[in-house]
This record gives C-alpha cells, structure tokens and sequence, in this order.
C-alpha cells in the first residue's frame, strides 16, 4: 500500500551559472540608471571589430594571432565593440545602451585565460556627455556591485576607438575584511573617428549623418574576473568544464 502521507522526494533542480548571476546583476544596475540591454552577432565582420573601431591594420591589435578568422573572411569577434558600431548605424542619439555577450580570442588558456568569455559593454552618446559623466556611471556600477562604500578608480589607458582612454579598478573587500582594487575594464570617450565611421557607414546605407559632433563615452568589462572572485573560483577553465563538482554547487538556489 502507498502512503499518501509521506513526504515527497526533494526534485532535482538546475541552478543559473555564476557568469549568468553575474551578468544579472551587472544588468539589473544598468537597467536602473536606465540603459537599453542588447546582444548582437558572435560571427563579425572585419570592418565592424577593427576598421570602424579606428584600428587600423597596421595596429598590434590586429595580430592575427589572437584572432579566430573564418574561412569566408569573417571571424569572431574578439570583443563586444563593433556592436557600437552596429547600434549607432541603427539608432539616433541620445541613447544608453549596454551589450552583453561572448567575445573569443586564439589564445593559450592558463587559469586566468580562455578562448571564450564574456564582456559587458556600454555606450552612451548624446550632447555635452563628459567624462564626470562615465567615472560617475563606473563609480555607481562599483557601489551597485560592492556596496555603498566602494570606490572607483581610473588610470590613462590607450584604446584606439576612445580619446582620452582609460582603464578603471574597483575597490573591493570581501566578508573577511580583505581589500584589494581589482582591474575590471577600459573606458573612454568615443573618439571622433568611431563617429566618421558610422556616419559614413550610414550615408552608404541611405541614412542622415548625425553623430559628427556628437559626444560619448565608451566602457567594456570582462564577467569571468567578477565571478571569479565573488565566487572564489580559482581558474577560469572551471566555468566551462561543465565538472558538476564546480557547477554542481550553484544549484538549487535560482
Ligand atoms: N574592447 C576592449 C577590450 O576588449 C574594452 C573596451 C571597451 C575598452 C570599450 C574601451 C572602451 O571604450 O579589451
């Protein structure tokens, strides 16, 4: 005889990856100060990841070396950059968008390195947009994701599709009391020839010239580092090894 009694068996239940809740949270920050969220295509044409973004062929960062390329000419993209330039070609500014998304790069993988792995990108344009306005928008990302006390901080950097250029850390403690500033990302304001670009790319497309003289600030960040940490994850490798010792205990708590 069954026993209707009894109490059921617990039912397995899946569980969303750290990179997922990292990214939720990421977005959930974003979505309050307003920003649009996007995705966009992984394949990518060469103008889009290089040209339109001001890197040049000559520029090191075109190595082929760290690039997947396609046996049609296209590759994947190696950032989530050239969705700038898609966007902008789409859309009239003002606007606040953030992309997320996986970007991939032939490289070596060690533990803090992987052929795959996912930034979040964000792009605001419009007019009189200045550089208070993005070491603000980092500072509120860092307060959102390490609390009210946390801190933010940029050192000059070069990225060619942004001038001036810079890369921003957070300051960070864990519950143990430890402090450390991590290196999240590079930031910037969009530079002029991004907003040639995309005019340009716009006039062959039928469409109004509208960005020359537009301002923008520009920023990118990689998940994997955020979860790493928050998680105490010690290698990357990890997050896609699909080990249900690692993964298996992030379940159960969607
Ligand atoms: N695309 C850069 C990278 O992958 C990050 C970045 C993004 C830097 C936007 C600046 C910027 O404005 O390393």
């Amino acid at each position: 005889a069954i026993d209707v009694t009894l109490p059921g068996l617990p039912l397995p239940a899946g569980g969303l990856h750290p990179i997922s809740r990292v990214l939720d949270d990421l977005i959930g920050i974003y979505r309050q100060m307003g920003y649009a969220v996007i995705e966009g295509p992984e394949v990518e044409e060469e103008h889009y990841n290089f040209e339109a973004l001001n890197v040049p062929w000559y520029h090191p960062a075109r190595d082929l070396q760290d690039t997947f390329w396609l046996e049609d000419g296209r590759l994947l993209r190696t950032h989530t950059s050239p969705m700038q330039i898609r966007y902008m070609v789409d859309h009239e500014p003002p606007f606040k968008i953030v992309v997320r998304g996986k970007v991939y790069r032939y490289e070596a993988t060690d533990a803090t390195h992987e052929a795959m792995f996912h930034q979040l990108e964000g792009l605001v344009v419009g007019d009189g947009i200045s550089m208070s306005d993005l070491k603000g928008t980092i500072a509120e990302m860092a307060r959102g994701l390490y609390g009210a006390s946390a801190k933010a901080r940029f050192q000059p950097s070069y990225y060619p599709f942004v001038e001036p250029g810079a890369d921003f850390a957070v300051y960070w403690e864990n519950p143990r009391g430890e402090s450390k500033w991590l290196e999240l990302g590079g930031c910037g304001m969009v530079h002029p020839n991004v907003f040639k670009a995309v005019d340009d790319l716009r006039e062959a497309a039928g469409k109004d010239r509208v960005y020359e003289g537009k301002t923008g600030f520009a920023f990118g960040l990689g998940l994997e580092r955020i979860a790493m940490l928050k998680y105490g994850i010690p290698d990357i490798r990890y997050f896609y090894a699909n080990d249900p010792r690692v993964i298996g205990q992030f379940r159960g708590e969607l």
